[in-house]
């Protein structure tokens, strides 16, 4: 017959070319299951190493699917997939018992050609039934939380109560793709992951992109031999973007025996087309979690996405409102006071909460008011940063966008925004931010930890953290466009009345 050999797969790549591993072409799978592939019209082109011990086959190139011999409901499953002229069709699973063991087998079609992967089961078909029912009711009672840390948190309990890892936690991405554990549920002896920040570089761009693709991955044992994938010479590799015995990037598995875990499953939060974060979850030993449990999640996260979504526009609108509203009572308060400075440090609880800043500093007439710890030497030599008269918004979001002097002297300082409110007075309202490094709830740095891979502690929460660190240093949080948006509105009406203030002067005056 025609000799079969290991497909290509996808080359070797070290920390500094991560996000080139095409992780979508592994060609081998984790052990605990076998994979076929099969033509579009349902000629064999290759299988896993281990398919004929596994499945009791014995695969020959080009073989039509139904000459093979799997239990039945297998061979109706692939005819459904198998000559429709779809290259592309989402998943169908079937239970099938083959030697004694249970088997999943899940049936896709990708690429042109139809792809058959038999999960190994240890648990029975009734037992995975019950888990799927509880799956259900904590789907049920998410759907009636209104907050998003509610949401969160009672997300990762439900998960954790149904699937059994150890640890389960809310991974949120932020702006530049870095990430925050903003939920955890774990066993006791664990040392908590909440609050920490994780830099974009954990989770490669082309590992995000899949991910949106294709919603939940599992690696079932970190310590797995990969079983190749064979065929016939020139066998063109086989795109595993919806495989699910996928075999897992190297790199990250060093990453996860480096946390000490020895199981991983996560699901996407997609909201839009865009990954708003993962449910990850850990195990301490190895775990396989049953197909249809790991649906369940699936499904649980969707409406994980859709409730957040909810939730973010009815934040957003009120956020606006609120805006609206301040601005009016700022406004009126301006028109009753002689002096602005009082006014604005009357409002500065409401102005710091709605540009999310930690400190203010008010001028008029070269008259200083501060509100946060920012020492009134450093408060006057920001203000002198600015140019006198000027009237349009200003923004700083890191050292570098600062002047000397005053920049060797910030500090944490490092954010700005400086709404002109009367130029003629050098009239400034600034609104200051903290370095991000400032912000995160790290308990110090995460521990060293004595042990890693043979890439180094940079796969490591700890060298995680520092190349976070390294990255933002000198950065405050950048200015959102909605409060960017707000503060422009807010500036137009401030002028327009302390205008209208200096004519009523003028006039009285005369
Ligand atoms: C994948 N990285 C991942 C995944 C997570 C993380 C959740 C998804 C795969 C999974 O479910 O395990 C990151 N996991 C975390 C973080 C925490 C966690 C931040 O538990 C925090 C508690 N990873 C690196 C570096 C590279 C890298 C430096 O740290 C590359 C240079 C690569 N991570 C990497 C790759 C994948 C990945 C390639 C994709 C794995 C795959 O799906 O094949």
């Amino acid at each position: 017959g025609t000799s079969v050999i290991p497909m290509e797969h996808g080359r070797q790549v070290d920390l500094l070319n991560c996000a080139d591993e095409p992780i979508h072409l592994p060609g081998s799978i984790q052990p605990h299951g076998a994979l076929l592939f099969f033509t579009a019209s349902g000629l064999l082109e290759g299988w896993s190493a281990n398919a004929p011990g596994l499945l009791a086959v014995d695969p020959a190139p080009g073989m039509p699917y139904d000459a093979l011999p799997l239990p039945q409901p297998v061979l109706d499953l692939l005819g459904e997939y198998v000559g429709t002229g779809e290259t592309e069709s989402s998943p169908s699973m079937v239970p099938v018992g083959i030697r004694g063991q249970d088997f999943d087998c899940i049936v896709h079609a990708a690429c042109g050609r139809v792809v058959a992967e038999f999960e190994g089961r240890d648990v029975g078909a009734d037992q995975v039934a019950l888990f799927a029912v509880k799956a259900h009711a904590s789907i049920d009672r998410l759907r009636r939380q209104k907050s998003i840390e509610g949401l969160l948190a009672s997300a990762v309990d439900q998960i954790r109560a149904f699937t059994g890892f150890d640890r389960v936690m809310a991974y949120r991405f932020r702006p530049d793709d870095s990430g925050d554990v903003v939920a955890e549920s774990r066993r006791d002896e664990l040392m908590p992951y909440l609050g920490q920040r994780y830099p974009a570089s954990d989770i490669p761009a082309q590992a995000r992109r899949l991910y949106i693709l294709n919603t939940l991955r599992s690696i079932v044992d970190v310590d797995y031999q990969a079983v190749p994938l064979l065929g016939p010479a020139g066998t063109p590799t086989l795109d595993m973007s919806h495989a699910v015995l996928r075999s897992v990037s190297p790199i990250h598995i060093e990453y996860l025996k480096n946390m000490g875990v020895g199981a991983s499953m996560s699901v996407s939060i997609v909201i839009n087309g865009r990954l708003w974060g993962l449910i990850a979850c850990h195990h301490m030993a190895r775990k396989p979690v049953p197909y249809s449990i790991r649906m369940a999640a699936d499904v649980l996260a969707q409406v994980m996405g859709s409730t957040i979504h909810s939730i973010e526009s009815r934040l957003e609108s009120q956020l606006i409102e609120r805006s609206a509203s301040n601005r009016t009572n700022l406004v009126e308060d301006l028109l009753l006071e002689d002096d602005p400075l009082e006014t604005f440090s009357r409002f500065a609880g409401s102005i710091l909460s709605a540009t999310d800043a930690q400190a203010q500093i008010t001028s008029c007439y070269g008259r200083l008011r501060v509100h946060g710890e920012v020492p009134a030497g450093l408060a006057q030599a920001i203000v002198d940063s600015l140019p006198e008269g000027g009237h349009d918004l200003i923004m700083r979001e890191k050292l570098d966008d600062w002047p000397e002097p005053v920049r060797s002297r910030l500090g944490k300082w490092v954010g700005l925004m400086a709404l002109p409110f009367d130029p003629p007075a050098n009239g400034w309202n600034i609104v200051l931010r903290v370095e991000q490094i400032e912000q995160v709830a790290w308990g110090g740095r995460p521990e060293k930890t004595s042990t890693f891979g043979p890439l180094g502690e940079r796969l490591t929460p700890r060298g995680s953290f520092d190349a976070w660190y390294e990255t933002v240093r000198g950065h405050a949080h950048p200015w959102e466009a909605t409060i960017q948006a707000n503060a422009r509105m807010t500036m137009a009406e401030l002028v327009r009345v302390m205008t209208a203030r200096r004519t009523q002067t003028e006039a009285t005056r005369a």
